[in-house]
Order: structure tokens, then sequence, then C-alpha cells
């Protein structure tokens, strides 16, 4: 089995290596595993780059994205990937990483064609503030309701796919925050197979760090981006 995990990072210097090497710790222990971690950067000025080449592992490289943008970092990222599985996997950290090798063997076994963390799975252990959640609870709410996605939770930072998975990938068109959606209606309406599964979710596992996401622009964005992925094709 070949995997990549891609880890999209924006000024992510101050974390990126010490969730990397948690991430390559679970990835070393799966047996008969080609694995490899790609970092997708774009224009980050605080060094996110040059902490990767100085960890100086052949399985751990830096991507650059042609331009800003989580969904489009990880659409590039994906399309250069040689691997039968590939994922991303949020630098802060927030998902436990221990879930890997489950998701690994649930896609390779061919139970299905993505694996995504749902923060809202009765199984799933989350330690998240009010608000965050409430939100969180929102925007899943209007999801439904605009869009018609059946998921409880589209925005969780973890999922895996195999190469059909990849290909549904490939036609993402939101370049932002809101290609969860987007990849999550699209894969619905092809007859894709998708599985929610738990996670152990810490939201502030790097109590320094600040999210990237602005509540309001990113609420008003997300409200639009919704009737843009309801109408199209
Ligand atoms: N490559 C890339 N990654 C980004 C960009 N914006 C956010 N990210 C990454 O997306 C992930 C989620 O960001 P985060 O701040 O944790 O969002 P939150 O979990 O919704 O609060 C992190 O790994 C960020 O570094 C971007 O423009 N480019
Ligand atoms: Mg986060």
């Amino acid at each position: 089995m070949k995997v990549e995990v891609v880890i999209p990072a924006y000024n992510e210097g101050t974390i990126i290596k010490e969730t990397t090497l948690a991430i390559a710790h679970v990835l070393e222990r799966v047996p008969d595993l080609d694995w490899k971690i790609t970092i997708a950067d774009n224009g980050s000025t605080d060094g996110t780059k040059e902490v990767i080449k100085k960890m100086d592992n052949p399985r751990i490289m830096v991507y650059t994205a042609s331009r800003r943008g989580k969904g489009l970092a990880l659409r590039e990222a994906f399309k250069q990937s040689d691997a039968t599985i590939v994922g991303f996997f949020d630098a802060d950290l927030s998902v436990d990483p221990k879930a890997l090798p489950e998701t690994l063997e649930t896609i390779h076994a061919g139970k299905a064609d993505v694996v995504i963390g749902s923060r809202f799975h009765p199984e799933s252990h989350v330690d998240r503030g009010t608000y965050r959640s409430g939100s969180s609870r929102f925007f899943n709410f209007l999801a439904r309701m605009i869009v018609g996605v059946r998921y409880a939770d589209t925005q969780c930072g973890y999922k895996f796919m195999n190469r059909k998975g990849i290909e549904l990938f490939s036609q993402n068109r939101e370049d932002s925050w809101f290609f969860d959606l987007e990849f999550l209606v699209r894969g619905e309406r092809q007859g894709i197979r998708i599985h929610e599964v738990p996670v152990d979710w810490i939201e502030s596992r790097y109590p320094e760090r600040k999210s990237k996401l602005h509540p309001f622009k990113d609420g008003v964005d997300a409200v639009i981006a919704m009737f843009r992925i309801r109408f199209a094709q």
C-alpha cells in the first residue's frame, strides 16, 4: 500500500515539525506501508518550508502551491501524487493520528472510496469550545438546508481517499475553505462511497496557535459558497 499524507500549511513554522513527526510515528508502525508526507505550503513567510527541509527525511517533502487557499494547495498536491491512498491532515493536529491505520485499512479493503473524520460521530471524543462547536453545527445545518449534503461534519480536517476519490478531488473548483463541502456534494452525486468515522479531536493542541479562520468574513463567504456549490454542475 502506497500512502501519501498531505498537510496543508500556511505559516505553521512553529508547529509543523511536531505535527509531521507525530503522523510519521503512526505511519512507521503500519506494516508493509510505503508512506510519504507532503507539506502543501503556499507562500508561508515564517520559514515553514525551511523547517521541513531541515528535517532532511526523504519521506517528508514540501510541495509549493501556486496560489493561496487550503483547497487549492491540496488539489495541486493530490494531483502530483502517485500513491494509491492520499489524504490530508490539518497542521494543528486537532485530529489524533491514531485514527490512521484503521482509515487506511478501510480504504485498502475496498469498504469505502473516501473516509472522512466527523466530530459529531457518537464515538468521537471532542475537546472544543462552545462557540466553535456551535458555529460548526450551524455551518453543517445550513449546508444540509442549502446544499442538501447529508454528512454530519463536512469540514473536519481529516479526509482520506483511493484513486477514485483523488479523481473526484481533481474536479474541485473551490480554492478556499469550502472545498470539502464541494467535494462531498460532488461525491454524493457521483455515487462515491464516503464513510464518516469517529475522531479524537482537540481544538487547541498547540495553545499558542491561532486559527486561520476569520469567523465573520469566512462565515459570510460560507453562505455564498453554499449557493455557488449548490448550483455548480
Ligand atoms: N496551504 C495552505 N494551507 C492553509 C491555508 N489556509 C489555511 N491552511 C491550513 O489549513 C489548516 C486548517 O487551518 P485552521 O487554522 O486549523 O482552521 P480551523 O481548524 O478551521 O480553525 C491548517 O493546516 C492551515 O495551515 C492556505 O491558504 N494555504
Ligand atoms: Mg484547526
